[in-house]
C-alpha cells in the first residue's frame, strides 16, 4: 500500500518502512507482538519490564525466530537486575534498546559499543538535552496522555519544546493511536510516533482478552492517574483498584496512611490484569486515548490504517489553506 510515503529520519535510521514504534509495555509486549509489528514494517519492541534475564534471553531468541526485521527491547531502569538485562541485550545483539523510568546515561556507551541503537524515553527538555550529550540515536518524548508511569507534561507541549531545543530525531508518544495523531505529531516536528494502547488491541498481543475488552469499552474519561500524591503517577483505566487509590491517597494526604501502604497497593497488580484478566482489582494501564480504540485487528492492519489515515489527514490539513 502506501509504500514510499512517510519517510523520515526515523525510518531511515532504524531501517523500518513506517515511522512507528510499538511501546515496550511490561507484561504485554511479548515476542509475538513485537515480531508481528516488525513484520508489518514498524518497530516491534519487547517489554522487559516483567522479565528475569533468562526470560528476556528466551523472548529475544523467539522474536528472532519470528522475524528477520529489526526489533527492540524496552528496559525499565528501575528494575533491580537491570545490569543483567543489559548483558542479555548486548549478548543477543538486539538492534534497538529503548529505556524508561530513569536516566540510561551509565549504560549508553556499552550498548552503543555493541552496535545497539539507544532510544530513551524522556519526559522533559532537561533530560532530552542530557541524552543528546550521551549521543543516543533518538529520543521518545512521552507526554502524560501515555499509559503507565508518566511525567507531568502533555504531548502537545513537550514535543515542540524538545524538537526546538535538542538536535536529535524525536519520536512522539502519549495519546497517539490513529493516523490523525501521527500527522499531528509530524506537524509538531516529531519524526515518528510510539503507540502502546493501540497495539494492546492487536490480534497478536497475548494480553488477557478481558484486558483488551476493557480498552475497547473505554470512553474519553475512562483513564485516571493514580499515585500522584506519592510521586509515582501511573495512568490506568478507572476500576475498583483505582478507586481504592483515590481513597487511600486522600487518607495519605491527611496523614492517616503511609507512602509504603500506597506503594504496596500496586505490587503485582499489572501482572494480575494483563495475564489473569483481573480488570477490576488489577492495574489496567492504558493511555488517555483508549476511548478511540474500538476494534481488535492484526498489527499489520493497524499499521496500514494509521499510515494511510495520516497521509489523508495531512492532505486535508493542507486543503484548508488552498481553498
Ligand atoms: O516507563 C514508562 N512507563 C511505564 S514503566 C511501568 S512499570 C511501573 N509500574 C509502576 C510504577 C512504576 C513503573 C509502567 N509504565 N514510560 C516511560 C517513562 N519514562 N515515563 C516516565 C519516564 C521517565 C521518568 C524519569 C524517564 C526518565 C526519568 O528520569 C529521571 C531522572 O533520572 O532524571
Amino acid at each position: 500500500m502506501v509504500k514510499g510515503m512517510l519517510k523520515t529520519k526515523i525510518t531511515e535510521k532504524f531501517n523500518i518502512e513506517y515511522p512507528i514504534f510499538q511501546g515496550g509495555m511490561a507484561w504485554v509486549a511479548t515476542a509475538e507482538l513485537a515480531a508481528a509489528v516488525s513484520n508489518a514494517g514498524a518497530l516491534g519492541i519487547i517489554g522487559a519490564g516483567s522479565m528475569t534475564s533468562e526470560m528476556l534471553d528466551k523472548e529475544i531468541k523467539k522474536a528472532k525466530s519470528l522475524t528477520t526485521k529489526p526489533f527492540g527491547v524496552n528496559l525499565m531502569l528501575l528494575l533491580p537486575h537491570i545490569e543483567e538485562l543489559i548483558e542479555v541485550v548486548i549478548q543477543n545483539r538486539v538492534p534497538v534498546v529503548t529505556t524508561g523510568a530513569g536516566n540510561p546515561g551509565p549504560f549508553v556507551d556499552r550498548l552503543k559499543a555493541a552496535g545497539i541503537k539507544v532510544v530513551p524515553v524522556v519526559p522533559s527538555v532537561a533530560l532530552a538535552k542530557r541524552m543528546e550529550r550521551y549521543k543516543v540515536d533518538a529520543v521518545i518524548a512521552e507526554g502524560n496522555e501515555a499509559g503507565g508511569h508518566i511525567g507531568p507534561l502533555t504531548t502537545m507541549v513537550l514535543i515542540p519544546q524538545i524538537v526546538r531545543e535538542v538536535n536529535l530525531p524525536v519520536i512522539a508518544a502519549g495519546g497517539i493511536a490513529t493516523g490523525e495523531g501521527l500527522a499531528a505529531a509530524l506537524c509538531l516536528g516529531a519524526e515518528g510516533v510510539q503507540m502502546g494502547t493501540r497495539f494492546i488491541c492487536a490480534t497478536e498481543c497475548t494480553a488477557h482478552p478481558a484486558y483488551k475488552e476493557a480498552i475497547l469499552k473505554a470512553k474519553d474519561r475512562s483513564t485516571v492517574v493514580t499515585g500522584q500524591s506519592i510521586g509515582i503517577p501511573v495512568r490506568v483505566l478507572r476500576n475498583k483498584l483505582a478507586q481504592r487509590y483515590e481513597v487511600w491517597e486522600k487518607e495519605y494526604l491527611e496523614g492517616k496512611r503511609t507512602k509504603e501502604e500506597i506503594e504496596e497497593l500496586g505490587v503485582g497488580m499489572l501482572r494480575k490484569a494483563v495475564r489473569e484478566g483481573e480488570v477490576e482489582n488489577g492495574s489496567v494501564m492504558a493511555g488517555a486515548i483508549a476511548g478511540i480504540v474500538n476494534e481488535i485487528k492484526p498489527a499489520r492492519e493497524i499499521i496500514e490504517e494509521v499510515v494511510s489515515q495520516a497521509e489523508l489527514a495531512l492532505k486535508k490539513a493542507l486543503d484548508k489553506f488552498n481553498n
